[in-house]
């Protein structure tokens, strides 16, 4: 009989809640939860199946029994596995203190688990993916709100004018605000567009803008400075809840439309139309921070004015605007239990990356990654001995592996806990695979929003391989490790309902929809809550941020024209397709049919000059000399300075052999970025590898016609 279970989808990091058919331990059918998307689902996420039966994953945990890298493995019980790790973490303790280990997860709703692990075994060095994704968006709004990149939803479907500055939002997909922007033009609202590219989401703008590379900051200041002559901006608004705004006022003198227009190599005529709708839609316009105002040198500065324009337009906790997520607290129930609550005594050591200490205007949570490989080279302030990365790929997420390789060499313990062969976990020393997400079950989540709920993934099949959990992992590492305790289950019902404990919701709940609702109606938008909500150090809307003050660091930044690169050489860009996610889809047998490589976009004109035709195999070649063969793509739809590649190919594990070198990765010509960080925001500047392009010599040669 086919039986319906409730879940989470884990193809990509949205986790967008599933439906699954399953009939004698076969899935019959997935579907997006009809209660909350209407069944949609993406093409990654009805490749579920696919990854269930795929034998290129590890297949059990395996220990290296020869060099790092050469991929020789010896394939061992979970109890040998985890007593290695124990013992190897409990040496690192011994020799150097707890805080010589480090653990990294790719963020997500469940960092509470790993936090806990790592905290508990004494070690204050949790970190995540974050310094190659959003930090700068991130950073950039805790300085103008107080509250990070996650601090506000966007109420799409109901705005007049979604603005999108490299937010490909129809291609890097997340289902529910897809279907939001969908359902946004359907009633008319307009959508602006700005990227370097044309792009799945470009084609359904109202208006596009093809920028030169690296110029949205130039962009936002003239608009912002078109706004503020035309006084189209939410007076009362800025009067009750900002502070500073002369010194924006004095600012923006210089940074006019037209100068911008030059800047970007735009149409001027388009920014000053563009800036009339916009004064006209507000307060409904939406500045979606996105994540790619995150990889050049003034990314931080740039999505600092795109959240000030937010601001301009007054329209935080406005209908169609940004609206501040709810939370269970608004429903009147109580937070779930977190394992954190089970830690006895908080790390206090300093961090090895020196967030909180060295770098006071970072987020201390997650810190920055790649600072942690600073500490392995140098031993500064202390070694960093041990490193397990959770669901998260460095090789594939930050720039230059090889100068990721030199560090780890300094390290005693690599563990990878994934559901693939990672290209760091080919790398590490042990590699403990976790069941996919239709074969496990996960913890309970928290999903604020204007109708908050708790959630879970329930497993759908029984793990076809030795994988486990990790719920389990961890719970048989902490008790090899002696503080098991803190772990307080011994099956995932156990932890839910210990996760439940003080908010009166039971596990019968979720039966019904798949999730536990905690209102039946959404929480009204109520402007008067934004006060207490808004969490400077000033409690007002800060333009001029004490926190960058005090770290020595202007907050409204002069502009400067980034590099035009020299002649044949181009700027390194990057994205997402709709069907991929990032590196661990490639070797999905649906998807890699879909898209089995990655081609290099190049302006046609360009190319034409260097002799490149469509289809023809070209070497981009980075400053230290690192190639990568790829087939060009020529265009129109592409800035001449740019080239443009999906992300994520270009693998390196043999035992892949569908995505084994196909296509060319991005981060592997990224030599020298891999401490370009942006002392302000904290990202690194991934965008700023500029490469030479040439027509290969491995293409087969063209005859010539006599
Ligand atoms: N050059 C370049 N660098 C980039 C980017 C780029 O486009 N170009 N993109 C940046 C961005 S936005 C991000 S977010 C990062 C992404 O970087 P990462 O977060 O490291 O992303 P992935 O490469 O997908 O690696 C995630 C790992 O998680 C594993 N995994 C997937 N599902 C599961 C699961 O259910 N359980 C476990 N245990 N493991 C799982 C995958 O197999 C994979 O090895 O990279 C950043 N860096
Ligand atoms: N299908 C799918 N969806 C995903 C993911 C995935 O792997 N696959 N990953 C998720 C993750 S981790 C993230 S962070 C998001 C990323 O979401 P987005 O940031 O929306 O996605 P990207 O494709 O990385 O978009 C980068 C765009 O920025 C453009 N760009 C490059 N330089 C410039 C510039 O100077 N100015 C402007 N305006 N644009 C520029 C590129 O041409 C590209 O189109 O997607 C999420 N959704
Ligand atoms: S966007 Fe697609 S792959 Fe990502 S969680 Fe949703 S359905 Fe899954
Ligand atoms: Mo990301």
């Amino acid at each position: 009989m086919r039986k319906t279970v409730w879940s989470m989808c884990g193809m990509c990091s949205v986790r967008c809640p599933i439906r699954v058919e399953v009939e004698n331990g076969e899935i019959k059918w997935i579907e997006g939860n009809p209660h909350l998307l209407g069944g949609a689902l993406c093409a990654k996420g009805s490749a579920g199946p696919a990854l269930v039966a795929d034998d290129e994953r590890p297949r059990q945990p395996l220990i290296r029994k020869a060099g790092r890298g050469a991929g020789q493995w010896e394939e061992v019980s979970w109890y040998a596995a985890l007593d290695y790790i124990a013992d190897k973490m409990k040496k690192i303790k011994e020799k150097h203190g707890a805080e010589a280990m480090m653990m990294s997860c790719r963020g997500g709703p469940f960092p509470d688990m790993f936090k806990s692990f790592l905290h508990g075994f004494g070690s204050p060095n949790f970190t995540n993916h974050d310094s190659g994704c959003g930090r700068n968006v991130h950073h950039a709004s805790k300085s103008v709100y107080g509250l990070g990149r996650k601090g506000f939803i966007y109420d799409i479907k109901n705005a007049k004018h979604l603005v999108l500055f490299g937010r490909n939002i129809l291609a890097a997909l997340r289902i529910a605000e897809a279907n939001q922007v969908m359902d946004m033009l359907e009633n008319g609202g307009k959508l602006t567009y700005v990227d370097v590219r044309q792009s799945m989401t470009g084609i359904k703008a109202t208006r596009f803008f093809q920028v030169r590379p690296g110029t949205d900051y130039a962009f936002l200041l003239g608009t912002i400075h078109g706004l503020i002559k035309k006084e189209a901006y939410d007076k009362e608004f800025i009067e009750r809840y900002v502070s500073d705004f002369d010194k924006l006022v004095e600012f923006i003198e210089p940074y006019t439309p037209d100068w911008a227009a030059k800047e970007c190599g735009v149409k001027v005529k388009g920014i000053k139309d563009f800036i009339n709708e916009v004064a006209e839609d507000r307060p409904k316009v939406i500045f979606h921070p996105g994540w790619m105002l995150s990889r050049y040198r003034d990314s931080f500065y740039a999505s600092r004015a795109l959240h000030i324009l937010n601001v301009l337009m007054g329209n935080i906790e406005v209908e169609g605007g940004q609206l501040l997520p709810k939370t269970p607290g608004d429903c009147g129930v109580k937070g779930l239990r977190t394992l954190g609550s089970m830690v006895s005594e908080k790390p206090t050591q300093e961090r090895a990356d020196q967030v909180g200490t060295k770098y006071t205007h970072f987020d201390k949570g997650p810190g920055l990654f790649h600072l942690f490989y600073k500490a392995m080279e140098t031993g500064k302030p202390y070694p960093v001995k041990g490193l397990i990365c959770y669901r998260h790929d460095p090789f594939n997420c930050f720039p230059d592996p090889q100068a990721q390789k030199r560090a780890l060499d300094n390290c005693d313990l690599l563990v990878s806990i994934d559901t693939h062969y990672s290209e760091f976990g080919w790398y590490s020393d042990v590699i403990l695979p976790e069941s996919t997400y239709l074969e496990r079950d996960s913890a309970i989540v928290a999903q604020k929003g204007n109708k908050p709920r708790f959630i879970k993934r329930n497993k759908a099949l029984e793990p076809r391989l030795d994988t486990k959990p990790m719920w389990e992992i961890v719970k048989m590492l902490a008790d090899r490790l002696g503080f098991g305790d803190n772990f307080p289950y011994n099956s995932i019902e156990e932890l839910w309902k210990w996760q439940l404990e003080p908010t009166g919701v039971s596990l019968e709940d979720f039966d019904e929809k798949g999730y536990a609702e905690l209102t039946d109606t959404p929480i009204p938008i109520d402007q008067e809550k934004l006060e207490k909500n808004i969490k400077t150090p000033s409690g007002k809307i800060e333009i001029i941020s004490k926190v960058l003050t005090d770290a020595g660091l202007p907050s409204l930044k002069e502009y400067e024209s980034p590099l035009k690169p020299p002649k044949g050489q181009f700027r390194l860009v990057f994205g997402r397709t709709a069907v991929h996610a990032h590196g661990h889809t490639i070797n999905n047998p649906l998807l890699h049919e879909l898209m089995p490589d990655n081609s290099v976009w190049i302006n046609k004109r360009a190319a034409s000059k260097l002799g490149i035709a469509e289809g023809d195999l070209v070497d981009v070649i980075a400053h230290d000399g690192t190639t990568g063969v790829i087939k060009a793509h020529v265009t129109d739809f592409i800035h001449a300075e740019a080239i443009y590649v999906v992300h994520g190919f270009g693998r390196q594990v043999p035992l892949q052999t569908r995505a084994y070198h196909s296509g060319m990765s991005d981060q592997k010509l990224q030599g020298g970025l891999l401490q370009d960080m942006d002392p302000a925001g904290g990202g690194l500047c991934l965008c700023e590898s500029i490469v030479t392009v040439l027509r290969s010599s491995k293409n087969p040669k063209r005859r010539v016609e006599l």
